[in-house]
């Protein structure tokens, strides 16, 4: 096969084709004259020259860089609106060698996520935050940003940002730098040759510090958005020297690199299985059943409305499994409605650590209603398994390579009086079908999401009751 060579080799940290980009794979995503590819080219060749892409996880933001993930071969995780130094937080703080770079633009940073960058500062973060400061929110079509100048017009400001009406503009490195966390905080600019070699030099030395466990680096860098500024790519490099640095002084503002003392690691003990089970369920004691020999990852869908208990379910089985020993995730989707809207919950069973709870195929779908079925069906793995709540879907289906099982769930459930237990049902079908968790690991499991003495035992009750059907139907249970 012939061998992609691509036009532009800028750094063995990006891809050299971006095979996650839909459609063009050679070119970025990026307006021509955008400040984000030059900077996310700085950044990639500052992490080879320093040797640490096998550490480094990116933490992309909402906003045009989000697809950050695709040009990066590093470590990724793409981030909700404002969060990225949260997330951050909490990689660093698991993963302490691992250099984590919280990569956000204005709206992102100084708007909607202003609380989490001041904290992190404040708590000086082991981490490095990279600020894109076009002066506007470029990804939504160029609105007012925290950081849009007296007098600027934007889509949302068209006669120009108003000192009374809309405040001024945040300054960021001055905020920041005003906290006493920080280690290292300055600002540079995508536009003259000089002011980019200072941007590459600040971009190593926030590198740098976490390398060298110093502590919390913010680079504030101004960078041009050509499309929302309505002029051409020179132009927009000539504006950020002429008009935003006399508000935006570039310079260093906080370096305490030769007064700080590497960092040692945390003081806190790291807790174990046993001692973390505990903290998940304080009230409850976890019992242990014999370890069950599932395939390496076991993907069950309980999908259909809700009022169902469909999320309930997901936490019983969650919980079942880890009395397993195994791990676990649990992934609930619902709609705005409270009741009657879609509901469904992925959960995944494992021996080994489960790297993030999305699915892509299903290997035990519970379809609890007729939407759900037809919607999630295509999704279940060939060897996979069907369960039906033959009450509500009045239907037999056949796909080659999948086994389908049918049971009464909802009238099961009524027959009882427990009409929201119907999921219950549901899932003893699973644990007869399947064995993937057993039956007594689900009783014992009920506590922890029935607050009630007496629900505990009516759904026990139910438990027994949904074998005996199924077993009258399909024979003992695996
Ligand atoms: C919770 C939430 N609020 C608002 C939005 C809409 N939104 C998407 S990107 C964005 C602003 C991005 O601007 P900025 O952080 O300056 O990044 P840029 O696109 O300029 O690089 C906004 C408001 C959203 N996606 N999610
Ligand atoms: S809209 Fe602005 S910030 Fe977004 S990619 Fe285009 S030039 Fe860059």
């Amino acid at each position: 096969m012939e061998q992609y060579v691509p036009k532009i080799q800028t750094s063995s940290v990006l891809y050299n084709e971006y095979k996650r980009k839909e459609g063009d794979k050679e070119n970025t995503h990026y307006c021509p004259g955008c400040g984000h590819g030059t900077i996310q080219k700085m950044i990639a060749q500052a992490i080879e020259e320093l040797d640490i892409q096998d550490r480094v996880i990116f933490l992309s933001p909402v906003g045009c860089s989000v697809f950050s993930y695709y040009y990066y071969d590093t470590g990724n995780i793409q981030c909700s609106h404002g969060r990225a130094p949260a997330v951050a937080t909490g990689v660093k703080r698991s993963l302490e060698d691992a250099i984590v770079i919280s990569y956000q633009g204005d709206g992102d940073l100084a708007g909607i996520g202003m609380t989490e960058i001041i904290h992190s500062a404040n708590r000086n973060e082991h981490i490095t935050v990279f600020f894109i400061n076009n002066a506007t929110y470029g990804m939504t079509g160029g609105q007012m940003a925290p950081t849009t100048l007296i007098d600027e017009k934007t889509l949302t400001t068209p006669f120009g940002r108003d000192r009374e009406r809309d405040g001024e503009p945040i300054r960021m490195a001055e905020v920041i730098s005003s906290l006493s966390g920080p280690v290292y905080v300055q600002r540079c600019a995508v536009s003259s040759t000089k002011e980019l070699l200072n941007t590459k030099k600040a971009i190593e030395i926030g590198l740098k510090n976490q390398v060298n466990k110093l502590g919390f680096s913010f680079i504030e860098i101004l960078s041009p958005c050509p499309t929302n500024w309505k002029m051409n790519s020179l132009d927009s490099r000539e504006y950020i020297d002429s008009v935003m640095k006399k508000f935006y002084p570039v310079g260093l503002f906080v370096d305490k690199r030769e007064e700080s003392s590497p960092y040692k690691g945390s003081s806190f003990p790291l807790l174990d299985d046993r001692e973390l089970k505990e903290l998940i369920s304080p009230t409850q004691e976890i019992q242990e059943f014999e370890p069950i020999n599932i395939p390496s990852q076991v993907a069950v869908a309980i999908t259909g409305f809700g009022g169902q208990g469909i999320l309930s379910a997901g936490t019983l089985l969650a919980h079942a499994g880890l009395s397993h020993n195994l791990e676990v995730s649990w992934l609930p989707s619902y709609g705005p409605e409270m009741r009657g809207g879609k509901a469904s919950v992925t959960v995944m069973l494992s021996n080994e650590s489960i790297g993030s709870p999305l699915i892509e195929s299903i290997d035990y779908l519970l379809a609890m209603n007729g939407p759900s079925l037809h919607h999630f069906a295509p999704m279940v793995e060939k060897g996979g398994v069907i369960i039906i709540n033959s009450s509500l879907i009045d239907e037999e289906i056949s796909i080659e390579g999948v086994n389908i099982y049918y049971i009464d769930a909802t009238q099961i459930a009524q027959e009882e009086n427990m009409s929201s237990a119907s999921s219950v049902v549901m899932l003893t079908a699973l644990s007869y079908v399947s064995g993937i968790v057993s039956i007594d690991s689900l009783i014992a499991a009920l506590p922890h999401s029935l607050k009630k003495r007496e629900y505990v035992e009516k759904n026990t009750t139910l438990i027994h009751k949904s074998i005996a059907q199924l077993e009258e139907k399909y024979g003992d249970r695996v």
